[in-house]
């Protein structure tokens, strides 16, 4: 049966609401299909505003490979500011995607992608606008499965109540093989209604469905143990890895958004994974292993994605870009190739060293220099050594002084407060660090305008990363340290005037790590919260710290735990933890014993270059560490201002 466009009604209301343009849709290649032509229909979320959701590119990347399915159809929906929200609510208008305008209660599969907790109450608030049950145990056949995806998915616990799924890991082939579930399971008339079709989904081991899972509790209100409620259902799930990039070049057509949004470029990711082992940086963890795009392929998907987007700029995005085996070959041909061209090349990489300035210097030829990031992350060699950061000071001084030296006037540093072992002297050094930096910088140039800004983030403890044990600090700590650091930026008038400070306060990182490290006892918070008006939590302007810490009081102590009992309190080795039926690969022995070595101040070596330090992720899933150089041809360095490009003979039709 076909389904009507909610457009008619909602377009009466966009006069009336902020940024209208976030909800008309029919952005640059973005598809919609006929309905009726099409067996399997997923609605695409990510749980923010369009301006930051409509960038993302786990989302453009799965609507893309779903569309490619001529029987599949998928469309995007974001969250809608409470603006429009109340509107809908007023005139009866539900959740609908920006592509056709459905109502997301009419697909097969609403899959949300979550890069951070802080969306939880939004999707509260678009299952109930869309008409769906919050609780996932309370919807019929004629309910989309809702499937969570992204970072945050490798602890769903707080929200397992609210999902029907959940994938860990990459999302490339794992929605095709959703989708073939699903698709036979409609075909077939589905049997055993949504109930077989879950247990489908959960068999493959890939897929994990948190209702056939039983959490046991120990008096003291600790796990004693989780545990499959049926047969079918394995004991640990598995994270789905794509392992070779190549195969999967998306997004090919990147969406060119319609209103303001918070990247304005093309980005096309380089590699995946990373093994600089970063004790705080669960995304570094839990993408492991290291999976290189070839060269090739990289120039084929910026020329590709340039062609089918006319975006003038274009990001090489990865979590640590200048790593990649061949960066100096992909920046050398992608600034040669593009020389004289309108189109602008960054290379988002926060490595502290000279040969990141030299590859920023090649991106930036014919553009300014106006700012280049480092992030040392800690302000004493003591405290990164725990948190494994292998900077030294001299090595931060050398590359801001070659930034500087060539022509680079503004020097950002990311630090992070409230790390495992951290006294207030740690975060002090980051003053006198940033001092030192502002005197280099002066002495290289002979000028007084260079700037520095320190970048200051709360630390939260995050699954399956050596910290997933510790203490996280409490906002007062934080907030007292980061005002002795200002009072001590600011000592020195002279160098201080050129150092900028920006931080947060602590508060919205302690709910962070609640949600974070939080069990299913934490979804009563989240609804209690969405249901008192929490909404956008990642939005200052929006975020409520007392409505969290009322609603922790009201649902969780009665429990006999709080919101302390899950943010600042310490665990032991033998703690049964909330994710440790979800198997990120990563063994939790390693993990532990990383833990140790971080508290002993104790560093360990990045696998790409030195032995393997066994952290399990490549014997756990059959793979390997997978780095250049790949023997393929360079980029077509024709550049494209002088003359029209010389395609590659190695470069794919
Ligand atoms: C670009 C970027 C941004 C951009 C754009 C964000 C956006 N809308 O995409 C900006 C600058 C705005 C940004 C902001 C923030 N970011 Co950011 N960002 C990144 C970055 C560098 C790339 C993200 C990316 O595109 N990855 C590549 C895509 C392909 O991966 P993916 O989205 O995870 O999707 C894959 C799978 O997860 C899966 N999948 C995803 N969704 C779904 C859904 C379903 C149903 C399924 C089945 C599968 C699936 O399939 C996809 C393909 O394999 C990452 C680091 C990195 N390299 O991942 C950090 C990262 C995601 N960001 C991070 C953070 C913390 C933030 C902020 C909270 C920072 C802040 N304090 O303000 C904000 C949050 C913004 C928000 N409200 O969402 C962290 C998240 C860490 C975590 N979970 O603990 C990361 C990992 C960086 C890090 N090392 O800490 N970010
Ligand atoms: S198993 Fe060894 S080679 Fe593979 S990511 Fe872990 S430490 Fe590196």
């Amino acid at each position: 049966m076909s389904v009507e466009s909610v457009f008619p009604q909602l377009e009466p209301l966009l006069p009336r609401v902020s940024k209208p343009v976030q909800y008309v849709g029919g952005e640059l290649n973005a598809t919609v299909k006929d309905w009726d032509a099409t067996s399997v229909r997923w609605a695409l979320m990510y749980p923010d505003a369009y301006e930051v959701g409509l960038p993302n590119q786990g989302v453009m990347i799965l609507y893309e490979i779903l569309n490619e399915q001529p029987d599949v159809l998928a469309e995007r929906t974001y969250a809608v500011w409470p603006d429009l929200e109340a509107l809908m609510r007023e005139h009866g208008i539900p959740q609908f995607t920006v592509d056709g305008h459905r109502p997301v209660g009419a697909f097969d599969l609403l899959g949300v992608s979550f890069a951070t907790e802080l969306g939880y109450t939004n999707l509260l608030g678009a299952l109930d606008l869309a008409g769906i049950p919050l609780h996932a145990t309370d919807r019929t056949d004629e309910h989309p499965v809702v499937i969570a995806g992204g970072h945050a998915a490798f602890n769903p616990e707080p929200i397992a109540d609210f999902l029907d799924a959940a994938v860990l890991g990459d999302g490339e082939e794992a929605v095709l093989e959703i989708t073939a579930i699903v698709r036979d399971w409609k075909a077939e008339g589905r049997p055993g209604g949504r109930d077989e079709l879950l247990a489908r989904l959960a068999e493959t081991g890939g897929v994990y469905v948190p209702r056939f899972y039983d959490v046991e509790y120990l008096p003291d209100g600790r796990i004693q143990r989780v545990v499959p409620n049926r047969d079918r259902v394995p004991y640990r799930v598995f994270k789905r890895t794509t392992m070779d990039l190549d195969d999967w070049p998306y997004p090919k057509q990147p969406l060119v958004p319609l209103a303001e949004s918070v990247h304005e470029r093309m980005s096309v990711e380089i590699f995946r994974g990373c093994t600089r082992g970063c004790r705080f940086c669960q995304a570094g963890m839990i993408t492991r292993p290291v999976r290189e795009r070839s060269l090739d392929g990289i120039g084929e998907m910026v020329q590709k994605g340039l062609e089918a987007s006319g975006f003038e700029e274009v990001g090489l995005l990865s979590l640590s870009s200048a790593d990649h085996s061949e960066i100096g070959e992909i920046t050398r041909g992608l600034a040669d190739r593009y020389e004289g061209t309108n189109t602008s090349l960054s290379l988002p990489s926060t490595r502290v060293d000279a040969f990141n300035v030299d590859l920023a210097n090649e991106l930036s030829r014919n553009g300014r220099r106006s700012g280049l990031t480092f992030a040392p992350e800690g302000g004493s060699e003591r405290i990164r050594r725990v948190i494994n950061k292998m900077v030294s000071e001299e090595d931060l001084i050398r590359t801001v002084t070659t930034a500087y030296s060539s022509g680079w006037r503004q020097v950002k540093l990311y630090f992070m407060c409230g790390l495992p072992t951290e006294t207030d002297e740690d975060v002090l050094q980051i003053a006198r660090m940033a001092q030192e930096v502002i005197r280099a910088g002066r002495e290289a140039t002979g000028r007084k305008d260079i700037r520095c800004t320190i970048s200051i983030g709360a630390f939260v403890p995050k699954p399956h990363t050596p910290f997933q044990w510790a203490a996280q600090a409490d906002p007062e700590t934080v907030d007292n340290r980061l005002r002795k650091l200002r009072a001590a930026v600011n000592a020195d008038r002279s160098l201080g005037r050129n150092i900028g400070m920006r931080y947060h306060d602590g508060k919205p990182s302690l709910i962070e790590g609640l949600l974070s490290r939080g069990d299913r006892r934490v979804g009563r918070v989240i609804e209690r919260v969405w249901r008192d008006g929490g909404r956008f939590d990642g939005w200052s302007e929006y975020f409520s710290f007392q409505r969290w810490v009322d609603a922790c009081a009201a649902e969780l102590e009665p429990l006999g735990v709080s919101l302390d009992w899950f943010t600042t309190r310490e665990r032991d080795e033998t703690e049964v933890l909330p994710w440790d039926h979800l198997d990120s690969g990563l063994d939790k022995e390693w993990l532990w014993a990383d833990w140790q070595d971080a508290l002993d101040e104790r560093e360990q070596d990045d696998c790409r270059w030195t032995p393997c330090f066994d952290c399990g992720v490549c014997p756990s899933m059959g793979t390997d560490i997978q780095v250049g150089p790949s023997g393929t041809a360079l980029l077509p360095i024709t550049p494209v201002g002088k003359g029209s490009p010389v395609r590659n003979p190695a470069l794919r039709s």
